[in-house]
């Protein structure tokens, strides 16, 4: 039988923080933007496309917040069991009303847990979330996974849904990775100065300051990751998941999209 991951035609579509979450506020989500892209992927489900699309959400106000109030990060750290349950907690409820949103446009999604879906090291896709992943494309599923508290004998650790964008892209033939996110694209600068620049050439022509509750870097971390996806062969798209359809034509392979795009080097 056909291997599903190995046809060339895998898109990974991160939801992040800022669009479905009021970044700023603590615990609230933005049901304006998330059911904007939900309505977004149910015209892409209808539409027939064979397009292979695995989904990943961020942490916004809700794993954010208690992670910096926790004082978890990126690296590994001593954290109580109140600050990796409440955090965790965060995330599933989040995830779930994105489960919500989407399945209320008839997307129907198969959630990867996190902790499945990437190796020990957190460097390759697992052998399990690889079997999960053909799964779901065989029942019509599109995988969606998210941003999580990694806990072991050591410490904690935020694991990003950036990272696992990263790890996806290493381990498998990924087409195309899209950003949703609550802007146009990539600005000069995190004031959001002149117009989105629509291709960009090198990570400096970005500048940037984080968000009051984010632990995983912001937006220059973001480009950053963009031209390390692209050195591996896929096309990056930063795109304002709320307006006209963008998301949809992006998903569709429409060019001339209104976003900041990343073109691998042999393109
Ligand atoms: O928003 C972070 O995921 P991200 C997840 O993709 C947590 O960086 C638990 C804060």
């Amino acid at each position: 039988m056909n291997d599903p991951l190995g046809d060339g035609d895998l898109t990974v579509l991160k939801l992040g923080g800022s669009l479905i979450t009021h970044k700023d506020r603590a615990l609230s989500i933005n049901k304006t933007a998330l059911e904007a892209v939900a309505k977004q992927l149910g015209k892409w489900r209808r539409s027939g496309s064979v397009e292979k699309l695995i989904l990943v959400h961020g942490g916004g106000s809700f794993g954010h917040y208690y992670a910096k109030k926790y004082g978890l990060s990126t690296s590994s750290v001593k954290a109580s069991a109140e600050a990796i349950s409440k955090t965790t907690q965060a995330m599933l409820e989040l995830h779930n009303k994105v489960r919500s949103a989407l399945e209320s446009k008839k997307v129907h999604v198969e959630t990867i847990l996190p902790s499945e879906i990437l190796d020990d090291r957190k460097a390759a896709l697992s052998e399990l979330g690889r079997k999960r992943l053909i799964a779901c494309f065989r029942n019509g599923l599109a995988p969606i996974t998210f941003g999580y508290v990694n806990v072991n004998s050591d410490g904690v650790s935020i694991i990003s849904g950036d990272l696992i964008c990263e790890v996806l892209a290493k381990s498998l033939p990924i087409k195309r990775q899209i950003f949703a996110m609550d802007v146009d694209g990539i600005f000069r600068n995190a004031r959001l100065e002149g117009s989105v620049i629509p291709r960009l050439f090198s990570p400096n022509q970005y500048s940037s300051s984080k968000g009051r509750f984010d632990v995983t870097g912001g937006v220059s971390a973001k480009v950053e990751l963009g031209f390390r996806l692209a050195d591996l062969g896929t096309a990056v798209y930063f795109v304002n998941g709320r307006s006209d359809e963008r998301l949809l034509k992006l998903i569709l392979g429409q060019k001339d999209i209104r976003s900041t795009a990343i073109v691998p080097p042999k393109n």
